[in-house]
């Protein structure tokens, strides 16, 4: 079945810049600790590179995942039942996407994303490979609750968030948006999961600090994009990538480091930073499996079933929304 040309786009002005990059650009870097959204790393370079992480000996989480879904997918199939859409937020370039499909019995697919270009780009691809599934394909911000396509109502959902992107939210967050999930899926609907676990910080720091340096080129890939889409003059090559684990937070945090003091302005607006100081621009939390478990539970999800590699560097969860009973 062909791929809806209807994709839903998300506010721009007249310009074509995005309004809410702008805003969140100029308000972070403002901010006393400078921050920007971590989902602005993902413009089409952005989204390429980070394919290109997931290729990198020391990311292990895109590879051990795929092991997992590898092992698992027949059973995952016997849980999830027949007449399924599966939604996939943050979809990205769907990588993982044909390992899924080829278990489960997938009438519907549709890939949530707020990257267009790419959902465009990745979903033609999984067009050929699967001809009798219908692609409806959403341009959306997958952090708020989304309408699904009336086109698919009368199936069964499966939500598939891989890739452990929960991760990016505090906890807070992630569990608001697990509850979204929940919200735009329904009762009876169920949500399989990537979670990276919890450990060793150098191989933590490792995976996010490549030898090739190409997270650190992701992580820069911010900046040209708010000189290219801003308006800006930042001086890329004076900042340079770090990835350091917050202890607290048990969360690898990156961050874009001035090297020297430097002026700046973005959009007409002017800022300066004093040599060390940083803009946050991404984290990614470690949880346990029963910090995992918990996680699910608070945003209504009963974890079903989960399974990870042999070192536990990974978990994949299968979760259902299942009535809420008051005890006892
Ligand atoms: C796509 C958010 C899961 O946090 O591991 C990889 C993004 N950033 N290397 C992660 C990322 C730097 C990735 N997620």
């Amino acid at each position: 079945m062909a791929v809806h040309a209807d994709l839903r786009l998300i506010a721009h002005d007249e310009d074509g810049i995005d309004l809410a990059f702008r805003a969140d650009v100029l308000r972070g870097l403002g901010e006393r600790q400078k921050a920007v959204p971590a989902r602005w790393l993902y413009d089409l370079a952005g989204s390429r590179l980070f394919e290109d992480i997931t290729r990198q000996p020391e990311y292990y989480p895109t590879t051990t995942e795929t092991r997992l879904l590898e092992a698992n997918g027949a059973e995952i199939g016997r849980l999830t039942g027949s007449d399924l859409a599966v939604v996939e937020f943050g979809s990205g370039s769907s990588n993982k996407t044909p390992l899924l499909l080829r278990e489960v019995a997938a009438a519907a697919y549709v890939p949530v994303d707020i990257s267009g270009e790419f959902l465009r780009q990745s979903t033609g691809a999984l067009a050929g490979l699967f001809p009798d599934l219908a692609i409806i394909p959403l341009e959306a911000d997958f952090l708020r609750t989304v309408e699904l396509p009336a086109s698919v109502r009368d199936l069964s959902f499966l939500g598939f968030f891989p890739g452990s992107t929960i991760g990016n939210l505090v906890p807070r967050r992630a569990v608001d948006l697990l509850r979204s999930m929940r919200e735009t899926l329904g009762e009876g609907s169920h949500l399989l999961i990537g979670i990276d676990c919890l450990k060793e910080i150098d191989r933590l720091i490792a995976a996010y600090d490549d030898a090739q340096g190409v997270t650190a080129e992701f992580n820069l890939n911010l900046l040209r994009r708010i000189n290219r889409e801003l308006g800006g003059d930042i001086p890329v090559g004076r900042f340079r990538h770090l990835a350091r684990w917050n202890a607290d937070w048990r969360r690898i945090e990156m961050h874009l480091e001035a090297r020297e003091d430097i002026d700046f302005t973005v959009w007409g607006r002017s800022f300066a930073m004093r040599r060390g100081e940083t803009i946050h621009t991404e984290n990614s939390h470690k949880y346990t499996p029963d910090q995992a478990r918990l996680l699910l539970h608070a945003a209504g999800w009963t974890p079903l079933r989960m399974w990870s590699d042999p070192s536990d560097d990974f978990l994949l969860a299968l979760a259902g929304a299942t009535e809420e009973r008051s005890a006892p």
